[in-house]
């Protein structure tokens, strides 16, 4: 019922997505090398970064030579905020993105003209595997802004020629009507999200038969199989994973093909590598380690070596789809704190610092997520100092609607806010637990 139609032409960019592999290889290595004289030259972070690894451009003679490059992290980000890894003059920037940081400050990330063309090309590469053509329409419910979702598939969609139905996220009522009278083909947005307007679509707050809904193009956040097959079945659609992340371009790094047995990295773009996060050495083919990309064409924004904090696999045996490209398992965690919450990233820490300045909170607080009907949902305990002066339920609300706004406006997200009486939360004698996470991921 949910095997995906046999469209005869699968590729959208067949001659890079199916190059034979020593011919991608060549050009990586062609690209790598460009890239670093660029870099070492253009972006004194680098040079900085070469210098005390003491290698220099002419050092990398072959694709091996990259592990002499030093790793690019997000505090290196943060160190250079906003833009020091800007590697054209400003004026030649024609979009900026920002996602969210460990601190209150997002980390920025800058596109050219042809970055912007790449990307689309890149998010088209899987939309168009998954079905996408001119003519569809496709629903986007992912968020427009800083965030590289909405503003990323939306050209690729734009790219093939289909139509797109700029939904941008929330609001579940008006989606799943917006899905109704303008009978888009594809719903674009997060797994949990789809799996919350699938729950309406089958609780029957709308009729199935009135829907025009093929399938769905689900990334941004770890979900599972069992989700997947849950959701074709329940709604008799083709759903496709995709993966990216912003610092190396957004959406489009990766997508399934027909397959399924990976998402294929478009390695003419992107070189990617598997570390084991405590040695930082490769770990061996097939191993569980964390995905590094170095982009290669990214002309704004270059990073090398960029540790993405994500585990996975990665696959470099045959793929019947005739791509050529190295294919990785689904995300299974990641090395760091970062939660991922409705598709937005938060970091514990910037709700510490939300808390830090409001005068009567303690510093003693639990963040506890959890996914009541498949939507993420933020409880924020705080306990209130031993002598903040609170005597009214009126002051208690002021307070707390003070904690939720200084939240929203670090994270992006509207989190609930639970005022505890002083000494009543847990403390810690080693490492703190203040994330109690119980979401589950098997339905
Ligand atoms: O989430 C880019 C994106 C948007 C990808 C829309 C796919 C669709 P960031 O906000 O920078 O960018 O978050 C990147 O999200 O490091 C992963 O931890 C996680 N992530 C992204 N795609 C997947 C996926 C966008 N398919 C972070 N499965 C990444 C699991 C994913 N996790």
């Amino acid at each position: 019922m949910n095997k995906k139609p046999l469209i005869e032409n699968v590729f959208w960019q067949r001659e890079e997505e199916c190059m034979p592999k020593d011919q991608l290889r060549a050009l990586q290595l062609q690209k790598l090398r460009a890239l670093v004289a660029r870099v070492y030259a253009s972006v004194p972070a680098y040079t900085r970064a070469f210098d005390v690894a003491g290698v220099k451009p002419e050092n990398i003679k072959s694709l091996d030579d990259i592990r002499k490059l030093p790793f690019t992290t997000k505090s290196d980000l943060r160190e250079n905020y906003p833009l020091g890894y800007l590697a054209i003059p400003r004026r030649e920037v024609v979009r900026f993105h920002g996602s969210s940081g460990s601190t209150g400050k997002p980390t920025f990330v800058a596109y050219s003209k042809s970055d912007m063309d790449n990307w689309a090309n890149l998010c088209a590469r899987f939309l168009y595997s998954g079905g996408l053509r001119p003519g569809m329409t496709a629903q986007v419910s992912f968020g427009y802004g800083l965030f590289t979702g909405g503003f990323g598939l939306h050209q690729g969609i734009e790219r093939i020629g289909a139509a797109v139905l700029p939904a941008s996220s929330g609001n579940t009522a008006r989606q799943l009507m917006l899905l109704q009278d303008l009978r888009a083909d594809y719903l674009i947005c997060t797994p949990s999200y789809a799996l919350h307007l699938a729950d309406g679509i089958q609780s029957g707050i709308i009729d199935r038969s009135s829907l025009n809904l093929k399938g769905m193009f689900l990334g941004s956040e770890p979900w599972t199989e069992n989700m997947r097959t849950r959701m074709e079945e329940g709604l008799g659609i083709y759903i496709e994973n995709n993966y990216g992340l912003s610092e190396i371009m957004g959406p489009g790094v990766s997508g399934e093909c027909a397959f399924r047995n990976g998402m294929h990295i478009a390695e003419d773009h992107f070189i990617v590598e598997c570390i084991n996060p405590e040695t930082l050495e490769p770990v061996a083919e097939g191993e569980t380690g964390e995905l590094v990309f170095t982009t290669l064409n990214k002309e704004a924004f270059p990073l090398i070596r960029y540790r993405t904090r994500d585990i996975s696999r990665l696959k470099y045996s045959h793929c019947p789809c005739g791509r050529t490209s190295v294919r990785m398992s689904r995300i299974t965690g990641r090395t760091d704190d970062m939660l991922i919450i409705r598709g937005v990233n938060v970091y514990p820490s910037q709700i510490e610092s939300a808390l830090l300045a409001i005068p009567e909170a303690s510093p003693h607080y639990m963040i506890e997520v959890s996914r009541p009907k498949h939507m993420d949902e933020v409880t924020v305990h705080i306990e209130l100092k031993p002598n903040s002066m609170v005597d009214s339920i009126s002051e208690l609300n002021v307070i707390r609607d003070r904690i939720c706004a200084g939240i929203a406006n670090i994270t992006g997200l509207r989190m609930k806010i639970h005022l505890e009486p002083p000494n009543t939360l847990e403390r810690f004698e080693g490492k703190s637990r203040r994330v109690k996470d119980v979401r589950t991921l098997k339905d």
